[in-house]
C-alpha cells in the first residue's frame, strides 16, 4: 500500500481509537520500535471515542490569545519551598527549560521592580563611573547565549542520606534558559576601568541586598553578560527582572538578580555571602572559598525517583552539563556500574549548557541500578560518590557533583540509592 492510501485509510478509521495512528508510528520507528511493541503493552491503549461535541473535528477551535498558556492538560509544575523552588527535571524535553519552570533561588523574596525606574550603577576603580536606565542599557550592542544557571546547593541531599528522591527534588536546581542581554566588557569599557581593578562586587536590588566579588578574569571578561532577556521575552521576575549579572559556569549565587550595582576593586570585598554562605567546609576543617566553576554533572531523569517502571522498551533520557565547558561524553550503566556504554548525544551540544543524552534500553523485569557519568571537554569526568566524599568530606552543603544511582525493583519503583 502506498503511504497515501494509508493515510487515507488510517483517517477513514480514525474513530476507531489510537490502533491506527501507531501502525504508522511503528512503521516510521523502524524494526526495533516493531520488535519491542510486540512484547509490552505500552501501545494497546484504545482510546475513548469521542462524541460530537468533543470531537475536534467538528467543533470549531479556540481563537487566537495575546499572551499564550499550555495546554490545561499539562500539570508538571514546580516543586515550591519557602525560597526556592525546583524544575521538573523529569517532565522536560530537549534542553530549553520553560521560563515558567526555571527553577528559583532568592533570599528574601522577589522583588517588584518598575524597569523605567531601575538603574544599574557601575563604579569604584573606574575613571568615568555611569548610571545605565534599562533602555540606554538595550540599546547597546547585545548577544544571545543558550546556558545553564545551577544553584551550588543543588544536589545537596548526595552529601546525606536523602530517601524517596525525585530527580526533581535531588537536583532540580538547575535549568537552561536563551540568555539575552549585553556584554560585561562592553560595560566595563564605557566606565574606563582603571588598572588596579581585579574584583568586581555585583550587588542586587532585593531585600537580600545580595552582594558577591566576582574576579575579572579573561573568562569572566569574555562571557559575563548583564542580561535583560530570557526565552526570548523579558526576564521573568524570579530570574532578575528587568536585569541580572549572566556568569556561564559560575555558582548561580554570583549571577546576581535585580543587579543594581557593579563596584570594581583591587581585591574581593568580602560579603556575608562568600564568608559565612557559599564556602565549602572540608574534612581538616578549612574551607574553599569563592569554589565558583560548576563541575561537571549528569543525571538520569528518565526512569527517575519515584517513577513506576514497565517491563519492557525504555528509552533512557537524562541531562549533563558543565561548568568548564562541553560535554564530550555520557556513559550510562543499567548494571551497577560493572559495564558502561555511551549513550548519544542530543545535538546542540553548547557549552556550559544542559545536553540531552539518550540510551535504548529494555528492561527486563531484574532488580539493578541505572547510573549516568559525563566527561567534560576538560578531561574532567563526574566522580563516584565515594570517591567525591573522599576529597571533600561530608560538612558541605555545596558542590555535590556525584554520580546518580537509580534503584529499580522487582516492583519497577525507581529510587534513589547509593552505589
Ligand atoms: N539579588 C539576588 N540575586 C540572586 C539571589 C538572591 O537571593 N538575590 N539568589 C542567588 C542564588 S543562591 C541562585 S542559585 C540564583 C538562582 O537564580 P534563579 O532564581 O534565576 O534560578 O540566583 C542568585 N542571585
Ligand atoms: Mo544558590
Amino acid at each position: 500500500m502506498s503511504e497515501g492510501a494509508q493515510d487515507n485509510q488510517e483517517h477513514s478509521h480514525r474513530v476507531q481509537g489510537v490502533r491506527g495512528l501507531n501502525r504508522r508510528q511503528f512503521l516510521a520507528g523502524g524494526v526495533s520500535l516493531l520488535a519491542m511493541s510486540a512484547s509490552s503493552t505500552l501501545f494497546d491503549a484504545q482510546a475513548e471515542e469521542p462524541t460530537d461535541a468533543t470531537d475536534p473535528m467538528r467543533v470549531p477551535g479556540a481563537l487566537p490569545r495575546s499572551y499564550g498558556e499550555r495546554s490545561p492538560l499539562e500539570k508538571q509544575v514546580r516543586l515550591v519551598a519557602s525560597t526556592s523552588s525546583t524544575t521538573p527535571l523529569q517532565d522536560l524535553q530537549g534542553i530549553i527549560t520553560p521560563s515558567a519552570l526555571h527553577f528559583e533561588r532568592h533570599h528574601n523574596g522577589v522583588p517588584a521592580i518598575d524597569p523605567t525606574r531601575h538603574r544599574l550603577l557601575i563604579h569604584g576603580s573606574v575613571n568615568h563611573p555611569l548610571f545605565f536606565t534599562v533602555e540606554e542599557l538595550k540599546r547597546l550592542p547585545s548577544a544571545s547565549r543558550i546556558a545553564f544557571v545551577e544553584c551550588s546547593g543543588n544536589s545537596r541531599d548526595g552529601w546525606g542520606d536523602a530517601r524517596d528522591a525525585t530527580a526533581q527534588s535531588l537536583h532540580g536546581l538547575t535549568s537552561t534558559s536563551e540568555w539575552t542581554g549585553v556584554k560585561l566588557s562592553t560595560l566595563l569599557d564605557a566606565v574606563h576601568v582603571q588598572r588596579e581593578a581585579t574584583w568586581m562586587l555585583a550587588e542586587g536590588n532585593d531585600a537580600a541586598a545580595l552582594a558577591r566579588s566576582v574576579p575579572l578574569t579573561d573568562e569572566v571578561l569574555n562571557e559575563a553578560m548583564v542580561c535583560y532577556g530570557q526565552n526570548g521575552e523579558a526576564l521573568r521576575p524570579e530570574q532578575g527582572y528587568p536585569l541580572r549579572l549572566f556568569l556561564p559556569g559560575f555558582e548561580g549565587n554570583v549571577n546576581v538578580k535585580w543587579l543594581r550595582r557593579l563596584k570594581l576593586g583591587s581585591a574581593p570585598f568580602m560579603t556575608r555571602w562568600e564568608t559565612a554562605k557559599y564556602t565549602d567546609l572540608l574534612p581538616d576543617g578549612r574551607a574553599y572559598q569563592f569554589s565558583l566553576v560548576m563541575e561537571a554533572k549528569s543525571v538520569i531523569t528518565k526512569p527517575s525517583g519515584q517513577q513506576q517502571l514497565r517491563q519492557g522498551f525504555h528509552e533512557i533520557q537524562g541531562l549533563a552539563w558543565s561548568g568548564r565547558g562541553r560535554i564530550t561524553t555520557v556513559d550510562v550503566s543499567v548494571d551497577a556500574g560493572r559495564t558502561w556504554q555511551p549513550a548519544q548525544l542530543q545535538e546542540p551540544v553548547l557549552p556550559k549548557c544542559h545536553t540531552r543524552f539518550r540510551f535504548p534500553w529494555k528492561w527486563d523485569g531484574q532488580e539493578t541500578i541505572i547510573q549516568s557519568r559525563c566527561l567534560d571537554e576538560t578531561g574532567y569526568q563526574q566522580p563516584i560518590r565515594d570517591a567525591l566524599i573522599k576529597v571533600r568530606g561530608t560538612h558541605s552543603s555545596y558542590h555535590y557533583n556525584g554520580i546518580q544511582s537509580w534503584k529499580i525493583g522487582r516492583d519497577g519503583l525507581v529510587r534513589n540509592v547509593y552505589a
